[in-house]
């Protein structure tokens, strides 16, 4: 299914509603001296990369329930993303992860997402899954096993990892381990750390010059006790130990309840080792559900650090900017369009904030002053600002409106019938 830009907007009281409203709020932001149209501009240009494992119904261990019309399919894959990308004009790239996601024609698949405006993001390597004869086992960690041979087992898939990335075009590739342990005692802490950043070395050897490797970490899950790559700082030392082209990849699921995720990022940003983002949202662990649906403002103050180190920090490379979610109850689509809205309006209302009237409030430690800031920019509604960067890309006005206006699931189903299932978490 292909959507065109002449059936978007087609409701003309909605565009008129619109115009009035962003009128509304472009005259009252520039009479405080806002430049609304490089905000609409730098909203326009904000692409998020869509995560290729998350456009079926994800699952639990408890279960799962399929979601009918389901991508079977990488083609199908890109063709469900070139979907939510014609609707927000803000998806214009993928994330695959490999081996869910290996083309079996790379000239085909690099047509089709040329095709859909498509470009290849940073590709995922996995190595907490044993793939069919295989002939290591990853039970016992990956990376960081105990074993030469499984880790040269890793190594080599995430080589072959890199090889597939180049030949798609991508530019980088991240490395999460589920590598840890599940009791006190299993693991020799140091020994699997030292065997971690020995075997990332050897990956990071064979990086081409202008690719860059991003380094995830998680506190636990799928091991319970201890995790290899458990924190930011972990992330952070092996990224050095490696070299310039290694980063950090905070996903926003990753961290224990309350964690300061805007002090890490101001940390990352300001050495300059900040490689890119998962954004999701959660209440109690790595639930990976959508953006904004639980934390708003904890994103907000995310993006206010994003914003003021984007300003600041020229040390830090561009960030890469990727959805990582898991649909176990909402159509995927729908739940990745929404979490789109929630990153731009985020954004949005981050670029907002006056950061020279804040700093010097900072620096007068008028406390209130600088609560004040920041708030009246997250309490200002910035959808019209949102809603004028997609029309000015041809996009619609309300992509969630109009994907069920236009019953892309029924068309879906009706296409692939009920029973397909994608690939992925
Ligand atoms: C681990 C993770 C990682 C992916 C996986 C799909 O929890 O966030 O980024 O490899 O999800
Ligand atoms: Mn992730």
């Amino acid at each position: 299914m292909i959507i065109n830009p002449d059936q978007l907007n087609t409701n003309k009281n909605d565009i008129s509603i619109h115009k009035n409203q962003f009128d509304h709020l472009a005259s009252s932001l520039s009479k405080q001296g806002i430049e609304v149209d490089q905000i609409v501009d730098k909203l326009a240009n904000f692409q998020v990369a869509i995560p290729s494992w998350a456009l079926g119904a994800g699952g639990t261990r408890f279960g799962r329930f399929s979601y009918y019309g389901e991508p079977a399919s990488l083609e199908q894959k890109l063709e469900d993303i070139g979907i939510i990308h014609a609707l927000t004009k803000s998806a214009g790239a993928v994330s695959l992860h490999i081996p869910w996601d290996i083309p079996e024609d790379y000239k085909a698949i690099k047509e089709l997402a040329n095709s859909l405006d498509i470009k290849f993001d940073a590709v995922n390597s996995n190595t907490f899954q044993d793939q069919p004869n295989a002939k290591e086992s990853y039970k016992f960690g990956s990376l960081s096993n105990t074993s030469k041979t499984v880790r040269d087992q890793a190594i080599a898939h995430n080589r072959e990892v890199i090889d597939i990335g180049k030949e798609l075009g991508s530019k980088s590739i991240t490395v999460w381990l589920a590598d840890g342990s599940s009791f006190p005692g299993q693991n020799n802490f140091q020994t699997a750390l030292s065997h971690t950043q020995n075997s990332l070395k050897e990956i990071y050897d064979v990086l081409p010059d202008d690719w860059k490797l991003f380094i995830e970490y998680k506190p636990y899950e799928p091991y319970f006790y201890s995790t290899v790559i458990q924190d930011w700082g972990t992330s952070f030392l092996l990224a050095n130990e490696c070299g310039e082209k290694a980063y950090t990849l905070v996903d926003l699921g990753h961290h224990l309840p309350n964690t300061n995720i805007e002090q890490i990022v101001a940390t990352l940003m300001w050495k300059g080792k900040l490689g890119g983002f998962h954004f999701n949202d959660s209440k109690y662990g790595d639930d990976d559900i959508t953006v904004g649906s639980i934390k708003p403002y904890a994103l907000f103050l995310i993006f206010n650090e994003l914003v003021y180190g984007m300003n600041n920090n020229p040390q830090n490379p561009e960030l890469s900017w990727m959805i990582d979610a898991s649909h176990n109850l909402k159509d995927p689509l729908e739940d990745l369009i929404q979490s789109l809205e929630a990153i731009q309006v985020t954004y949005a209302k981050a670029l907002l904030v006056d950061q020279h009237q804040l700093k010097e409030a900072q620096k007068n430690n008028d406390i209130t002053l600088c609560q004040e800031i920041l708030q009246s920019a997250y309490l200002t509604d910035v959808r019209p600002l949102v809603k004028q960067a997609r029309l000015q890309q041809h996009g619609a006005i309300d992509p969630l409106k109009t994907y069920r206006s236009l019953l892309v699931r029924e068309q879906l189903v009706k296409e692939r019938g009920k029973h397909t299932v994608a690939t992925g978490l």
